[in-house]
């Protein structure tokens, strides 16, 4: 069972390399930016970190576009400094994930380059190549072999005249889809994953690790359910249609997984594997988290973070949405986890908008600290693997931008144009959604001191940080937070310590409470030991508004059978005589949050 898991009580630290820590002034973070940084992620507790990609790169897609696996990119340092962070990141206890970018590679690839030279390379087969449809000849429009689109806007299909074929993207033009049909590409593939954990790595965060196996014929060329034709779907708005139907979870998906564990993890120990998955429902999840199974340790899935986002502007259209509408999505995770298998527990990272931007309340600096300690409580006491992402654990907030040309993500800059340009939305509308969802929301530079540039790089650096840092530095920065006992930065501490200490918090049953008031969020997580049952309820009122409790968490609250006191509360963002007067009103404080020890 993942219960008997080293990583079954651990809290995983997400580091956006560019915009943590710059060592030398040129605006970009690095390796030994980090490692000076150690020392802060040994203090708040985490047990892992996972570094998005460094690898060499063209930087089409910060870094998940990998032009060679087995070096690290000048801008981030060398492999001697990947080395050294390693070993004094180990020498703090903490462990250390790669990013694993292998759905595809950049096209500056050595292996792209050999592809799309000759149909006859050795490497021809390891992409995904396609004639133009019949009756064109290739490069014009129309002549692309089916309307599937990119992620990042335009064709998922790129012409290249050497080889009179199209080659196909489902990111970036600059990002081509490896063929994993092709076993030699899966070979180099393993042979470079065991060569990075013999350098020392703990394992890997899997980049679209979903996607990798895309509906084939028996000849392994990409092809629909039918076997002779590419799948052509309905077209949306843009005239593009998604390919997600088709390539992702597809039939081979289990056996490249466990091929993988066998090639790379058999004989390994004390290794973490996590798959980025969109695209994949519980009952799969589940198949692909159950040690039984031999694939993967845990997924990302993100159906809470994609709630409101299927408009004809996808995420960009996406309103105003509440932490409640996401209950859903865990209940179907903790299911999951009942069933056999695990699930990582996340409201953050490089590609979401800033999580208490979304779902908390910055309108204030007092709500801005309890609302996120309220989300922070809630999703802590799930059971599973907690994520935290550079800056969540202080309560950073989305980017302050007012202009577009502010901006650098591809994903933001392309969706622009081409939501603005099939008259999806208008400029204002858009500009708007990208206030609210942009990438480049979580990518502001760490802020941690209120100097000119965060201490994200000196004051005298001649090259400012390569995105603007959020003025709100001045008030939120870590050198505020470790000195204040109540800051956001010392609630996620406590949060991780009861992991680490708290049987039932890390491994206990997770139950939902029937509640009608949609806005207040009850469970409970028990726990069994030689000492007995331990009960925790988890209680949280999720808006800036009071909220009416039900009876079912008043009863639940009953089986104390007193009164709370000290003791009692594992964690609040409340004082206790304030928790007692609302507990016993049963009217909760807007963002009450709390755990309490019921037996
Ligand atoms: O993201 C995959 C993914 O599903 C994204 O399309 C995500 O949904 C989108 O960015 C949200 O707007 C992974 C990486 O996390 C992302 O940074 C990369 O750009 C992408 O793969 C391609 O490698
Ligand atoms: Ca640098």
């Amino acid at each position: 069972s993942p219960e008997n898991a080293w990583w079954s009580d651990a809290v995983v630290y997400q580091i956006y390399p560019r915009s943590f820590q710059d060592s030398n002034g040129d605006g970009i973070g690095d390796l030994r930016g980090i490692t000076s940084r150690l020392s802060y992620l040994a203090e708040l507790g985490v047990d892992v970190v996972w570094l998005s990609p460094v690898y060499q790169s063209p930087q089409d897609d910060n870094g998940y576009d990998i032009s060679n696996y087995q070096d690290i990119d000048p801008m981030f340092g060398t492999l001697a400094d990947m080395d050294e962070l390693l070993a004094k990141a180990h020498e703090l206890g903490i462990k250390v994930i790669m990013d694993l970018v292998v759905n595809h590679t950049s096209d500056e690839h050595a292996w792209f380059k050999a592809s799309r030279a000759s149909k006859t390379s050795d490497h021809a087969d390891w992409y995904i190549w396609e004639d133009p449809k019949t009756g064109f000849t290739g490069g014009e429009k129309g002549a692309e072999p089916n309307n599937w689109g990119s992620y990042f806007g335009g064709s998922a299909w790129q012409w290249v005249p050497e080889r009179g074929q199209y080659y196909f993207h489902q990111f970036s033009r600059k990002q081509p889809d490896l063929n994993w049909e092709n076993p030699d590409m899966r070979r180099a593939v393993f042979s470079m994953m065991n060569w990075w954990m013999d350098r020392g790595i703990d394992g890997f965060r899997m980049d679209v690790i979903s996607l990798i196996s895309k509906l084939h014929d028996e000849n392994g060329k990409l092809r629909g359910v039918n076997g002779s034709l590419l799948p052509e779907e309905p077209a949306g708005p843009d005239g593009f249609s998604s390919p997600s139907p088709d390539c992702s979870d597809g039939p081979r998906l289990d056996e490249f997984l466990s091929e993988m564990r066998c090639e790379v993890f058999a004989g390994r120990e004390g290794f973490l594997t996590v798959g980025e998955a969109p695209g994949i429902s519980g009952e799969r999840a589940e198949h692909i988290t159950n040690p039984k199974n031999g694939e993967l340790d845990m997924l990302f899935l993100f159906e809470h973070v994609d709630v409101n986002s299927d408009g004809p502007a996808g995420k960009w259209g996406r309103g105003i949405s509440h932490f409640a509408e996401t209950k859903p999505s865990f209940a179907k995770y903790e299911q999951i986890v009942k069933d056999g298998g695990w699930t990582s527990l996340f409201v953050s990272n490089h590609d979401q908008p800033r999580s208490l931007s979304r779902w908390g309340d910055t309108s204030t600096e007092e709500l801005r600290v309890r609302s996120a300690k309220a989300l922070a409580l809630t999703l802590h006491m799930h059971k599973g693997t907690p994520y935290i992402y550079q800056g969540e654990e202080l309560g950073m907030t989305n980017a302050d931008y007012t202009r577009l040309d502010q901006y650098q993500d591809l994903e933001t800059l392309n969706l622009y144009k081409q939501i603005t340009e099939a008259g999806i939305m208008t400029p204002e509308e858009m500009m708007a959604g990208i206030k609210r969802v942009s990438r480049d929301n979580a990518r502001t530079p760490m802020q941690w001191d209120d100097s000119k540039y965060a201490g994200f790089e000196s004051v005298d650096a001649v090259t400012a940080p390569w995105l603007e840092v959020n003025a709100n530095k001045a008030t939120i920065n870590a050198q505020a937070q470790m000195a204040d006992d109540n800051s956001v930065f010392a609630f996620y501490k406590k949060l991780i310590e009861l992991r680490h200490t708290n049987a039932t918090v890390a491994l206990g049953d997770w139950n939902a409470l029937e509640t009608t008031n949609e806005n207040v969020y009850a469970f409970t997580r028990t726990f069994h030991s030689e000492l007995g049952e331990e009960k925790l309820l988890v209680i949280a009122n999720l808006i800036s508004e009071e909220s009416e409790m039900d009876d079912s968490i008043s009863a639940a609250l009953a089986e104390l059978g007193r009164s709370i006191e000290q003791n009692d509360v594992l964690i609040s963002n409340e004082d206790v005589e304030a928790l007692k007067k609302q507990l016993e009103s049963g009217v909760l404080k807007p963002w009450t949050a709390v755990v309490v020890k019921v037996k």
